[in-house]
């Protein structure tokens, strides 16, 4: 069946008139192509570029004894989506195989597949963007390749349409973009922290717009909501903790009560007896301690103590904590410490 086919479109070639065809939505335009051999070393007929040269009549032909592989080369890299084999039908273009490409290579569901396979391959040193891998392949060339020798009238590649970027990811949602979305394709971005937030990286992050995605070069802001100091507020010079939950000191621990971020706390464990959890900030020195305040992750007041000669007893709140926790200052060891506890 394939030989038989293959004698009526080689009669046919020879004879053929130019039947263009036309572009392809996003299809990329090839810079050359090769193949393994030529049929009877005739290049004008049957050279590799006339399955690129838009012309549905004329085809590159290899010779009859292998290898046998057709390749073209994309002149730089991109996000290939399909590699589509276009006949001569009747003399109209007919698509008449297409392979449609994936991280994992290119796929062809028909029966006439299976005669040929495409590959799309990154050939050679490139100093391309490194491109997002979502649904397509990306190379800078595309080979045919088969087991029986075979002949191409076109072979049209399409690329992941370049679309602009319109949103990022919903978990930057502390992230902006300089200039803001939407923006197009090849946009090179710079990324920074919403209003209100506080970027922690010493080094700004840049991005750069992608087929629709903002992809960063290399690590995003790591921006926090960071609690503003109170009016002659004292610096605690350490915390410890009874327990920390599932001993995760890096996640749960201590200092993240007094790191001046509303995004990490301290979470106590109550561990495998029951005592009460505590956290203790060590002041280095003795003060007055007028008040202490626990804030919530929004910054928020969530109970305050206020203090006098005698304690630390009044205590206000505004979701009824005050029953919940006890406060006590008091001077521990040497007595230039000062030392309160919650
Ligand atoms: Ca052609």
């Amino acid at each position: 069946m394939f030989l038989r086919l293959f004698f009526f479109w080689g009669v046919l070639g020879e004879s053929a008139a130019v039947l263009q065809r036309s572009r392809l939505s996003n299809e990329i335009v090839p810079v050359s192509a090769q193949q393994a051999s030529t049929y009877s070393d005739y290049e004008v007929p049957y050279g590799a570029m006339n399955a690129l040269d838009m012309n549905v009549n004329s085809y590159a032909y290899l010779k009859t004894t292998g290898p046998y592989w057709w390749k073209a080369t994309l002149g730089q890299v991109y996000r290939v989506y399909q590699v589509i084999d276009i006949w001569n039908s009747n003399s109209h273009p007919e698509h008449h195989r297409s392979w449609t490409c994936s991280e994992d290579g290119c796929v062809c569901e028909v029966h006439a597949c299976k005669l040929l396979t495409a590959t799309v391959s990154i050939e050679g040193a490139t100093a391309d963007l490194q491109l997002p891998e979502s649904g397509c392949k990306n190379g800078n060339t595309v080979k045919i390749d088969s087991t029986f020798h075979f002949y191409l009238y076109e072979i049209a590649v399409t690329k992941k349409p370049e679309s602009d970027c319109t949103t990022i990811a919903e978990s930057w949602d502390k992230v902006v973009t300089v200039p803001v979305l939407p923006v197009p394709h090849g946009t090179a971005l710079t990324l920074s922290c919403l209003e209100g937030y506080t970027n922690l990286k010493e080094s700004e992050d840049t991005a750069t717009c992608l087929y629709g995605q903002v992809v960063p070069t290399e690590g995003l802001p790591n921006c926090r909501l960071m609690r503003e100091r109170v009016s002659d507020e004292i610096t605690p010079a350490s915390a410890e903790k009874s327990a920390t939950f599932n001993d995760d000191a890096a996640n749960h621990g201590a200092e993240l009560a007094i790191d001046m971020d509303l995004g990490t706390a301290y979470i106590a464990d109550l561990g495998p007896d029951t005592h009460l959890p505590w956290l203790k900030l060590s002041l280095v020195k003795l003060h007055c301690v007028e008040s202490v305040i626990i804030y919530d992750s929004l910054g928020d007041p969530l109970i305050t103590w206020t203090c006098s000669e005698d304690d630390c007893d009044i205590c206000t709140d505004t979701q009824s904590h005050c029953n919940s926790y006890s406060l006590t200052v008091s001077t521990e060891g040497a007595a230039h410490y000062h030392v309160f506890y919650i």
